[in-house]
């Protein structure tokens, strides 16, 4: 797109919206008219305050460095001027923003305050005010309106997962920004993990030097059980924690460090074999997923945890120390001698008791160095010392139940806030670990539940949203992850009680897009994707349905597989698309101006002689996914990225008749198997085919057997039987299950599935 048209666009839309500030601020009133900077714009800061200077030198560096307008800082002045205005009746986190067209007024009681107070002017301001170059031509200006803010909620969190993939120093800096320009305020930083240890202890110098390193990193999904075969790791030094917690507490952000135990602690077993129950040796994981390998209780191993937590404390001037606590397998306890005796000993009653023994240990020695301890929920097994506080993310329920036994919480539910998990059709979306987390139900997150009680939604401290990085290797895919999805975090963290509106913050999410795209981040384009629905018609052809989030939008698609542009087919709602033989239809988003949206649909329709005929199961057990009735001739071909389009059974046989519905001539039919033995998918026995012309007579045309039992990994075949050309009514296709799951399989003597899909009759 033309960039003055881009730029049009822009104030356009802040006419529109008339604000597009996130988090909402508590409220906001436009006035009429704007206040115009001028080369004699200059900014007061009358009190003595080094970070209140500082937060005015931000202000005019952001304003130089775009429009190269001095902006003086001075003592005082009347009009045309940016002031600082101390208020003290104002909450910490409250602020006032007053914009009349002779002055801006910022006020609030605290440095924190103004720094809040200075992130929602710069999202008043044209969208390049956070471009890092001089733009020719603009002309800063903000709406002459009154806005008055403050948060929700006193805990508005962001964690990133370092573990599993190390960041760079300069892109921790980066995501501290972000978090900053929407008021997050704290940043919770996992550091440990089975597949890395990622900071240095002095007193411990092989948790970095092996710890560290893993050799190699899973490739795919974990379940393929695929190793890239690269050696892989890092980790920070003191001096670049020092660095980020010191950079962080510059834009008012706590760092949280987390050092997980009992689990999770695969990384430094390595490092130190004598910490853990078998006595090692131990190698830093290579696989994903949950290690029966955890800290063995010793008092070796707590003298150990406990130097580790000083230096760690001394780095972080943080409150909260987080101690993990979460996915503590008890095998290795169970198999234990010194675990039983000790569980004995302090009379407990099982595994679980000494998980909460452990935890509560550590809570006395992070308690007695005046700081608080938080744990995932798993912490609460077994008793929790009361200071505790905890991390609700299995669910919202591990949340409530903390509440109500008045421990202060934390929410960051995996079922709305863990934003590794995908935001749009897994088969458009990069790699993600699972699940399916659009930016709606993102949105849609209310902390408060309501079987809380008054008092105890009092021990609800705020929000946070984790990003673990299994499948995040870089920092541009961290960015994708996280945005638009931090948005509706920052709104639901901050925002008032019942002001969330979806289709409004929308809205403003899509401006927000420009704002990120001139900071440089990887934002995530998925709301926009397109989505289908794909109906069979009763003369074997397919109409195809397109639509996405906008009541009307632009759609071209085209169906020779080239990419569509501009010049491409228009999609016309009322008509959709007809589909008559073998297509690939392929469709992208324009805006008005006739710009591309970088998330395509795509998809492969194979009309043929089967397209649309029905077809009658004699046996079929357990089916799985393949939705419709016509799963297997709805001319959607199963893919190995396409996983909705199968059908799988686990049971029974594959036992079906097709009726083509008239005697016609038909040269040959292909069917497709999956074979995908990670997720227990195996490729048929054998397939029988035969033909018929009255439905109850039947000659077999052919018999084939298959032996894929040793084959790993994953497999799409399409199998194709010679038809001779002959006039058939009715086809019957048998397939047997490969039966039970290998012996070197995970689920061995399970039964294995089938998947089938798209009959092709030609
Ligand atoms: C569960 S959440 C974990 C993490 C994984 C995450 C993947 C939590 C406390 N433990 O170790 O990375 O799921 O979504």
């Amino acid at each position: 797109m033309n960039k003055a048209f881009f730029f049009f666009l822009i104030l356009f839309s802040s006419a529109v919206f008339g604000q597009e500030i996130i988090p909402k601020p508590l409220s906001f009133q436009k006035g009429e008219g704007r206040f115009e900077l001028t080369p004699q714009t200059t900014i007061v800061v009358a009190e003595e305050n080094q970070n209140l200077r500082a937060i005015a030198v931000s202000l005019q560096k952001s304003v130089m460095t775009t429009v190269g307008l001095p902006m003086k800082i001075e003592k005082e002045g009347k009009e045309n001027v940016f002031i600082f205005s101390l208020n003290s009746d104002l909450a910490e986190e409250a602020y006032a923003v007053q914009v009349s067209k002779e002055k801006v007024v910022l006020s609030a009681s605290s440095e924190k305050g103004f720094f809040y107070a200075y992130q929602t002017l710069l999202q008043l301001f044209d969208a390049r005010i956070f471009s890092d170059f001089l733009i020719k031509g603009l002309q800063l200006s903000l709406p002459v309106c009154l806005i008055k803010d403050e948060p929700r909620f006193g805990y508005r969190g962001m964690m990133l997962d370092v573990g599993r993939h190390m960041m760079p120093v300069s892109f921790i800096k980066k995501y501290i920004d972000l978090l900053a320009m929407y008021k997050f305020n704290q940043f919770h930083w996992h550091l440990t993990e089975d597949q890395g240890w990622r900071i240095e202890i002095k007193k411990y110098p092989k948790l970095t030097e092996i710890g560290a390193y893993r050799k190699e990193t899973p490739l795919g999904h974990d379940s393929e059980n695929k190793g890239d075969r690269k050696p892989y790791g890092g980790f920070y030094t003191q001096e670049e924690v020092k660095e980020i917690v010191a950079y962080a507490s510059s834009k008012y952000i706590n760092v949280i460090p987390e050092i997980e135990m009992p689990g999770h602690a695969v990384a430094a077993l390595a490092s130190y074999p004598e910490f853990g129950c078998t006595g090692g040796p131990y190698e830093v994981r290579t696989r994903w997923g949950v290690a029966e390998d955890v800290y063995c209780p010793y008092d070796k191993t707590f003298e150990f945890l406990e130097d580790v937590l000083t230096e760690v404390m001394d780095l972080f001037p943080s409150e909260y120390i987080h101690i993990g606590g979460d996915e503590c397998p008890k095998d290795s306890w169970e198999a234990s001698e010194f675990c039983q005796d000790l569980i004995k000993a302090e009379g407990l009653k099982d595994e679980h008791e000494l998980q909460s023994y452990f935890i509560t240990r550590i809570d006395k020695f992070i308690t007695s160095k005046g700081r608080k301890l938080i744990g995932w929920d798993e912490i609460l097994e077994g008793g929790l010392s009361p200071n505790a506080t905890v991390m609700s993310w299995r669910g919202t329920q591990g949340g409530i139940e903390a509440a109500r036994q008045k421990h202060d919480v934390i929410m960051s539910p995996n079922s709305f806030h863990y934003l590794d998990y995908y935001q749009g059709d897994p088969a458009t979306e990069p790699l993600a670990i699972g699940g399916f987390l659009p930016l709606e139900k993102v949105y849609s997150y209310e902390p408060l539940a309501e079987e809380l009680t008054e008092d105890e939604k009092k021990y609800i401290l705020g929000v946070q949203a984790n990003l673990w990085t299994e499948y995040i290797p870089t920092p541009e895919k961290v960015e994708y992850m996280l945005f638009p999805r931090a948005l509706a975090v920052a709104e639901t963290g901050w925002s008032a009680e019942g002001s969330k509106d979806y289709k409004e913050f929308e809205n403003r999410v899509k401006a927000h897009f420009e704002r990120l795209k001139v900071l440089n981040v990887n934002y995530a384009e998925s709301i926009y994707n397109i989505k289908s629905d794909i109906r069979t018609t009763s003369e074997g052809m397919l109409k195809v349905y397109l639509s996405n989030i906008e009541a009307d939008p632009i759609i071209r698609y085209t169906l020779d597989g080239t990419e569509p542009n501009v010049g491409s087919a228009l999609y016309e709602a009322e008509k959709g698309i007809d589909i008559t033989q073998k297509t690939r239809v392929r469709a992208v988003l324009f805006d008005k101006e006739g710009k591309s949206y970088a998330n395509q649909y795509m998809t492969e329709l194979r009309v043929n002689k089967a397209t649309g005929k029905p077809y009658v199961y004699r046996s079929a057990k357990t089916r799985y996914t393949g939705g419709t009735d016509y799963a297997l001739t709805d001319g959607k071909v199963g893919t190995e990225k396409d996983m909705q389009a199968w059908v799988g059974l686990n049971e029974g046989k594959l036992d079906l008749t097709l009726d083509l519905q008239n005697k016609i001539k038909v040269t040959d039919l292909s069917i497709g198997f999956l074979h995908a033995v990670d997720s227990w998918i195996m490729f048929p026995a054998n397939l029988k085919v035969s033909t018929s012309n009255n439905g109850t007579k039947f000659k077999e045309i052919s018999r084939q057997g298959f032996n894929k039992g040793e084959l790993r990994g994953k497999l799409v075949e399409r199998v194709k039987v010679d038809l001779k050309g002959k006039k058939v009514r009715y086809i019957k296709i048998e397939a047997d299950r490969h039966g039970k799951l290998p012996d070197w399989h995970a689920g061995a003597g399970s039964n294995a599935w089938l998947f089938v899909d798209e009959i092709e009759v030609n």
